[in-house]
């Protein structure tokens, strides 16, 4: 498997729970933090127009509680 990419705004938000998921599990991933100006070229190609988006073996991903369930799966932090 690649490196997992993760695409967020530039804020804490929704977007925070999976980064601090990787953060505590030592996960590394690419991170891509867009720009609210970068959004409207962006919205149609995610999963529902809306971020977190997660890009696993060019396959994008939504919603942050999944991505974090990944992330924490990833670490071995959550084992259902
Ligand atoms: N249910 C989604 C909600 C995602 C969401 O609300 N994203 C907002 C930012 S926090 C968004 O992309 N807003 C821009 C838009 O809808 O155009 C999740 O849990 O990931």
């Amino acid at each position: 498997m690649s490196k997992p990419k993760y695409i967020y705004f530039h804020l804490r938000s929704r977007g925070e729970l999976p980064r601090l998921v990787a953060a505590v599990g030592g996960l590394e991933y690419e991170e891509e933090r867009v720009k609210f100006s970068e959004w409207p070229g962006l919205k149609s190609k995610t999963p529902y127009g809306q971020l977190p988006v997660l890009i696993v073996d060019g396959k994008w991903y939504a919603q942050k509680l999944a991505i974090s369930l990944f992330f924490a799966r990833q670490v071995g932090m959550y084992i259902c």
